[in-house]
């Protein structure tokens, strides 16, 4: 794989090869790349978020919650780069076997709260597939493929402890080809007891991003933030360009081009979050499955 020299500010070289990382993540479907932002860039980051939070009316809640701030390619050019790190793209374009990548939504800010009422609760269910494999989008009986339709690519922008709630996961449950069973989703997750017995945390440094092939079951465990802080991450949803995107994007490329964000990016920032975020759907290619638009789901009927 080639190696990447021109780095834009704020975004930091990962220590070992891009080919390192990639190997690990065709061996496990899951790999930590770590040092892809700065400290500095990383505090503009928090600084810039929680500007965002102060305007909103009525406030977020402030415990046991996890919300998006929409439109962050408008308010953190630091935020266009982290999701734009060439090195990171690299591995995602091989991984996916295709050059032809783009996010699936808007790059998501999210802000994972402490938590308090839930504190050393178990609550029911969560756990999931990333996008394409959702039961609406792409039926269960088509997951034979060989071929990878996606991956995640989640931003740490504090570090992921298991103390305030890395997002947890089952290693190497990319290979069941599934959505995770209904009963992992009933009774609450007791991690190491079944049928959670095989659960961890996707734990990383503050600025490194995790990456995991899409079909990895994982759950945000938001009663696990038991640090007293708010735990930051950017999470995207990354597919070959002819996978439909997961919700309407036009909104959120309408905001970024009236905004005078594009102004403050270097040629190659503004140019790949252009095609990431902002371009068209490509034609359906020959050989591939059909990836559904969003479809309503049977109503469960209770015997
Ligand atoms: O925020 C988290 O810990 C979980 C993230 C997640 O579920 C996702 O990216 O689909």
């Amino acid at each position: 794989m080639d190696e990447i020299n021109d780095l834009a500010e704020g975004l930091g070289e990962p220590d070992r090869a891009p080919g390192d990382y990639l190997d690990e993540l065709r061996t496990n479907g899951f790999v930590v790349v770590d040092n892809v932002l700065t400290s500095d860039a990383l505090e503009r980051i928090r600084e810039a978020t929680y500007r965002e939070i102060e305007k909103q009316d009525p406030a977020p809640a402030e415990f046991d919650d996890r919300f998006g701030m929409p439109h962050s390619i408008t308010w953190s050019p630091d935020v266009c780069r982290a999701v734009t790190h060439p090195v990171v793209l690299r591995i995602i374009r091989e991984y996916l076997s295709t050059e032809d990548i783009h996010f699936c939504h808007q790059p998501a800010m999210t802000i994972l709260r402490p938590t308090k009422e839930l504190l050393g609760t178990f609550p029911d269910s969560g756990w999931h597939a990333d996008y394409p494999y959702h039961p609406d989008v792409y039926p269960e009986d088509r997951w034979q493929d060989e071929n990878i339709y996606g991956v995640q690519y989640n931003i740490c922008i504090d570090e992921f402890r298991t103390d305030n709630a890395a997002t947890q996961y089952v290693p190497g449950s990319h290979l069941v080809k599934s959505f995770p069973p209904r009963g992992m989703n009933e009774g609450g997750t007791r991690m190491g007891t079944p049928p959670h017995e095989n659960v961890e945390q996707m734990v990383a440094p503050a600025g490194a991003a995790l990456i995991y092939d899409s079909r990895t079951w994982h759950r945000a465990c938001v009663e696990l933030n038991e640090s007293g802080e708010d735990r930051l991450a950017i999470l995207n949803a990354v597919c070959p360009r002819w996978v439909r995107p997961m919700v309407d994007k036009t909104n959120g490329s309408t905001v970024y081009f009236e905004s005078n964000a594009e102004s403050g990016l270097d040629d190659l920032t503004r140019v790949e979050l252009n095609h990431l975020c902002h371009s068209d759907t490509a034609p359906h290619p020959d050989g591939v499955p059909t990836i559904l638009e969003k479809q309503p789901m049977p109503r469960r009927i209770k015997i």
